[in-house]
C-alpha cells in the first residue's frame, strides 16, 4: 500500500478529512483497487451493507430550453423539431400510472422554455398531488428554480415559497455540472454561474427543503476542477446540511457538441464514486446513478463507496439522447437481484431515505 493510502486509512478509520490535495492526488493514482477498498470502508462506516434504492419516474416536461449547453443532446431550440411541452393531462396520467405501479417518487425536469408562465410549474405540481397526492415530488434543478423567479420577477425565497404550497417537497441535483467557471464559459455559457448555484440551493435549504448535487464529468475537465467542484460542495454541506446524496454524473457523448470526447470508462467512473466518498465525508450518500454508468459499472461501484442505485426511472431522456446504453427502466426485482449479487442488502427507501422495506 502506497504512503498516501496508508495515511489515508488512518484518516478514515479516525473520521478526520482528507484535504484537496489528497484528493487529487487519488485522482492521479492509479491503485484503484487501493482506492475502492478505502472508500468502501467509509461507506461501511456510515452505512453497513445497506443498498438504496427507490421506486420513482422520471418526468421531463420540456426539452425547449434557452440554454443549450454544449453537453446537453436534449433540448431543442423553440419551433424545433422534436421539440415538445407536456400538457397536465400528460403529466397527470404519468403521476397515476407511476404510483399504481408501486412508485413513491416523481423526478420532474425540464429545459428552461422561452415562453412558459410560472403559473404553468405550479400547476404541474398541483396536478400531480390532485390525481396522487401521496407521491413525493423532487421536482426543478436550482437552474430552473433561478430561471422562474427571473420569469416570475419574484425573489428565489417566495419562488420556492409558492413552489413548496404547490406540492414540491425537494429538489433534485441537476444542474452543478462543473461549478468552476472558465470550465462552464466552454461548457454551458448560459447557463447559470457556479456561485449562483450553489447561492440558490442555499437558500432552497434554508427553505426547509432537502437537495441532491451532482457532477458531469468526463468532458473537457481537468482533475483539479473535480477537486475545486467537491471542496464546494463539502463547504455548502458544513453550513446547511441540506444535501442528501451526491450523485456524479457520467458524461454521455453523442450527439454533443464536446468535440473529441469518447465517453468515460471504466476506471474514471469507479475511481470518481470512490474519492467522492473519501472527500464527502458530510455526505450520508452515495449514488451510482445506472443510466449514465450502464448496469455493470453501477453494480460495481457498490465495492467502491456507493450506497444508492437511484430508481426504476421508466422513461428517460436526458442520457439516452446522449447514447447511453442502459436501459430505459428497471423492474424494482432488477434492482434488488444486482444489490444481492453483490453481497448487499437492498433497502426500499423513500426520496428522503426512510426505509420502506428491506429485502
Ligand atoms: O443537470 C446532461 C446531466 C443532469 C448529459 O438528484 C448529462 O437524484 C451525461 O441531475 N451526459 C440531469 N449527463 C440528471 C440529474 C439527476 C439524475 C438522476 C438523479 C438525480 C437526483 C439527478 O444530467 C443535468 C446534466 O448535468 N446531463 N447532458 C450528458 N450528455
Ligand atoms: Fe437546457 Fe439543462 Fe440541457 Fe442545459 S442541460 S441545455 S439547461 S436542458
Amino acid at each position: 500500500m502506497s504512503d498516501l493510502l496508508k495515511k489515508l486509512r488512518s484518516k478514515i478509520e479516525s473520521e478526520t478529512r482528507i484535504s484537496e490535495d489528497e484528493a487529487q492526488a487519488l485522482f492521479e493514482s492509479n491503485d484503484l483497487l487501493g482506492i475502492g477498498e478505502l472508500a468502501a470502508l467509509a461507506n461501511r462506516n456510515k452505512n453497513d451493507d445497506k443498498v438504496f434504492f427507490n421506486v420513482n419516474r422520471h418526468i421531463n416536461y420540456t426539452n425547449v430550453c434557452v440554454n443549450r449547453c454544449a453537453f446537453c443532446a436534449f433540448s431543442k431550440e423553440d419551433g424545433e423539431k422534436g421539440g415538445y411541452t407536456l400538457a397536465l393531462k400528460d403529466i397527470r396520467t404519468r403521476a397515476m400510472e407511476a404510483a399504481d405501479a408501486g412508485a413513491t417518487e416523481i423526478h420532474m425536469v425540464g429545459g428552461l422554455h422561452p415562453d412558459l408562465p410560472f403559473e404553468f410549474y405550479l400547476e404541474m405540481l398541483e396536478a400531480i398531488k390532485q390525481v396522487r397526492p401521496q407521491l413525493h415530488i423532487k421536482a426543478f434543478t436550482a437552474v430552473e428554480i433561478d430561471y422562474f423567479s427571473e420569469v416570475a420577477e419574484l425573489s428565489i425565497e417566495r419562488v420556492v415559497e409558492l413552489l413548496k404550497q404547490a406540492g414540491l417537497d425537494s429538489m433534485p441535483g441537476g444542474g452543478a455540472e462543473i461549478l468552476r467557471q472558465k470550465v462552464r464559459d466552454r461548457l454551458c455559457s448560459e447557463k447559470i454561474s457556479g456561485d449562483r448555484w450553489l447561492e440558490v440551493t442555499e437558500l432552497v435549504h434554508g427553505a426547509g427543503l432537502r437537495s441532491n448535487a451532482t457532477m458531469l464529468f468526463g468532458h473537457i475537465e481537468q482533475y483539479s476542477d473535480r477537486v475545486d467542484h467537491l471542496r464546494r460542495l463539502r463547504e455548502l454541506q458544513d453550513r446547511t446540511g441540506g444535501f442528501q446524496t451526491f450523485i456524479p454524473l457520467a458524461f454521455q457523448p453523442e450527439n454533443t457538441r464536446i468535440q473529441g470526447a469518447t465517453g468515460v470508462g471504466g476506471v474514471d467512473a469507479l475511481k470518481t464514486l470512490a474519492i467522492s466518498r473519501l472527500y464527502l465525508d458530510n455526505f450520508q450518500h452515495v449514488k451510482a446513478y445506472w443510466v449514465m454508468l450502464g448496469l455493470k459499472i453501477a453494480q460495481v461501484a457498490l465495492a467502491f463507496g456507493v450506497n444508492d442505485l437511484d430508481g426504476t426511472v421508466v422513461e428517460e431522456q436526458i442520457g439516452h439522447d446522449a447514447g447511453a446504453d442502459s436501459p430505459q427502466a428497471l423492474s424494482k426485482q432488477q434492482i434488488i437481484e444486482m444489490i444481492r449479487k453483490a453481497g448487499r442488502i437492498p433497502v426500499e427507501r423513500d426520496t428522503l431515505y426512510n426505509e420502506i422495506r428491506t429485502y
